[in-house]
This record gives C-alpha cells, sequence and structure tokens, in this order.
C-alpha cells in the first residue's frame, strides 16, 4: 500500500529517463548524486546465457527487497557492499563501482554446472566451500577462469583476488547461517565485487549487483524443494511461488503486498 504512490512515479519517469546500461535482469540509470546508480529490477528471466528468455512476474519487486535486505544485513557485519537505499518497488541508489569482471561462485553442495563437471548428484555434500571463477563475457559462455588467468588478463591483481575470495567465504558463512534460520539450505550463489573509489582515488573492493532468488540455489532444508531460477531454467513451474516464498520466509514482503504484486497486470511493462 504504502508504495503506491511510487509505483505511478516510477511509470512516468520510465518514459523520459534513458538507462545507461540494460542488462538481462535490471537496467542501470544514473543516479541523482555523483558516484551513484539507480538499479532498476525487471520481471524478465534469462537462463544459459541469455538463450532462454521469459518472464517471472513480480520478480523484479521481490529481488529488490531480497537484495535490499540481505546487503543491509551484510554491512551489518561488516561487508561493504553498494547498497544505499530503496528507492521504490523496483529500484534501488547503489555506489557506482568499477564492475571486476568476474562471476564470483560459492558452492556448499554439489549441483548445476559443477555437478554436471564433476559427474556427482546434485545435493552430493562438498567437504568445504568452494569459490569458482568465471569470466563474466556472454558471448564466450561465462568461461571458468583460473587465478592465473585473472592476473594474467590484468582483471584483478593478487591482493585484490585475496579480498574478493575472503569476501566471498564470509558472505557465504553469514547467508547459509542466515537462510538455516529460515529453512532454507544455500546450495551455491554467484555474486560480483567491483571497485569503489573513495575521494583519494583510493579503489576498495566491495561487493556489488544483487543477491536474490535469481543468483542463488535454495533449497528447502527438509523437502529439497528448490526456491530459486532453477524452477525457470528447468520448467519445474511454481516459479513465482517459488520466489515469493523466499521473500516471506525472510519477512520482507507481507502476503498482502505479494498478492498486490501477483494481481498486477504489466508491472515491467
Ligand atoms: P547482466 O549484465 O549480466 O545482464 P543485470 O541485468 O543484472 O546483469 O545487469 C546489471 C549490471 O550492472 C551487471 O552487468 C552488473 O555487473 C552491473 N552492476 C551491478 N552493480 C553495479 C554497481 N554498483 N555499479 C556498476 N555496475 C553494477
Ligand atoms: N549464477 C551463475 N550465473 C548466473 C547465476 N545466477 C548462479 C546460479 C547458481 C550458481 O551461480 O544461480 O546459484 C552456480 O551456477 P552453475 O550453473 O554454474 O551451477
Ligand atoms: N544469468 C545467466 C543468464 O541469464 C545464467 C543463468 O542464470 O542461468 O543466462
Amino acid at each position: 500500500m504504502i508504495y503506491t504512490m511510487h509505483k505511478f512515479t516510477t511509470r512516468r519517469q520510465m518514459n523520459t529517463r534513458t538507462p545507461i546500461y540494460e542488462g538481462k535482469a535490471k537496467q542501470l540509470f544514473e543516479g541523482p548524486e555523483p558516484g551513484t546508480l539507480i538499479a532498476r529490477f525487471k520481471d524478465d528471466a534469462t537462463a544459459f546465457n541469455n538463450q532462454k528468455k521469459g518472464t517471472i512476474r513480480g520478480k523484479g519487486v521481490i529481488n529488490n527487497r531480497i537484495s535490499e535486505y540481505l546487503m543491509t544485513r551484510l554491512s551489518e557485519v561488516g561487508i561493504p557492499n553498494h547498497f544505499i537505499r530503496t528507492l521504490n518497488m523496483r529500484e534501488q541508489l547503489v555506489k557506482a563501482v568499477e564492475i571486476v569482471p568476474l562471476e564470483v561462485i560459492v558452492r556448499n553442495v554439489a549441483a548445476g554446472s559443477f555437478a554436471q563437471r564433476f559427474g556427482l548428484e546434485e545435493g552430493h555434500p562438498i567437504g568445504m566451500p568452494i569459490v569458482e571463477y568465471c569470466l563474466k563475457n556472454d558471448k564466450l559462455g561465462d568461461p571458468f577462469v583460473a587465478e592465473e588467468h585473472i592476473f594474467a588478463f590484468d582483471i584483478a591483481d593478487p591482493h585484490e583476488l585475496d579480498e574478493i575470495r575472503h569476501l566471498a567465504l564470509r558472505i557465504n558463512d553469514y547467508l547459509s547461517g542466515l537462510f538455516m534460520g529460515i529453512g532454507i539450505r544455500v546450495v551455491d550463489f554467484k555474486i560480483e565485487f567491483g571497485r569503489h573509489y573513495d575521494e583519494e582515488g583510493r579503489p576498495r573492493i566491495i561487493l556489488a549487483d544483487e543477491i536474490s532468488p535469481d543468483s542463488c540455489r535454495l533449497w528447502d532444508i527438509k523437502t529439497d524443494k528448490k526456491l530459486d531460477k532453477d524452477r525457470f531454467r528447468r520448467d519445474m513451474g511454481g516459479v513465482e511461488e517459488a520466489y515469493q516464498e523466499v521473500a516471506e520466509r525472510l519477512g520482507v514482503l507481507p502476503k498482502a503486498e505479494i498478492t498486490e504484486i501477483s494481481a498486477e497486470k504489466g508491472a515491467d511493462a
């Protein structure tokens, strides 16, 4: 209800603003102050590097809220990140960073491409969390890269990569505990980092982009029910409901608002 006014503002603004970047799941606009950006979360969903396309109704609203919530909690435990504040149902203000073009993946349980690569059943436990790096390049299919590639191609220096790995593992610890508390296992996730420059022009590595059911594998602890984008990737049905369930369990979207989102026609038009 409290979002009604913002909703209209957003739609009007959308007609006059030009994104500076149009991604698969988000648009980026210039922010109101220098060094800021507005991230607008869309309902568009893609998988397998854009080969499969669709819409998940209400996803943008839910991911905006979930990402806000998780980034705020992570700030509280000292994980630096780009989130500044929520602007409306689909938009948040973030610090503009120079993205380190890596998809940083942390895995706790075998699933997806990892299960395939090593011939493991999905759900097979991994002895310790594993951090993997893929080059963020859709045209090349986000190829897997080793640390040596990262240094040789000047994607990040050893000090930065140390920081990225250290933060990724801390984020994994924190998220695993937080989701455990609501009966969800964090199977794996993808995060992105960027360089944020302070007033003296010194770069600092901070967490950027989003953390949401688009970027994580989240399974119900008791039933192993998938509550994430795999439902879309694998045509499992119940996609919207899964995103809603994560939001509800986290307590970030009251049921009444979820009903409103579900009923919204052309929410992302
Ligand atoms: P993609 O580019 O992979 O299609 P999205 O649709 O989510 O992904 O678009 C968001 C884009 O914004 C991503 O390319 C991501 O790297 C970039 N990004 C995320 N956070 C920031 C930030 N704080 N500053 C600059 N770029 C960012
Ligand atoms: N991921 C990777 N690229 C985009 C995304 N969202 C995420 C998946 C999964 C993890 O990274 O959502 O949580 C590992 O994906 P995969 O396909 O390599 O097993
Ligand atoms: N986000 C990537 C894509 O849009 C990969 C994925 O989520 O499957 O294709």
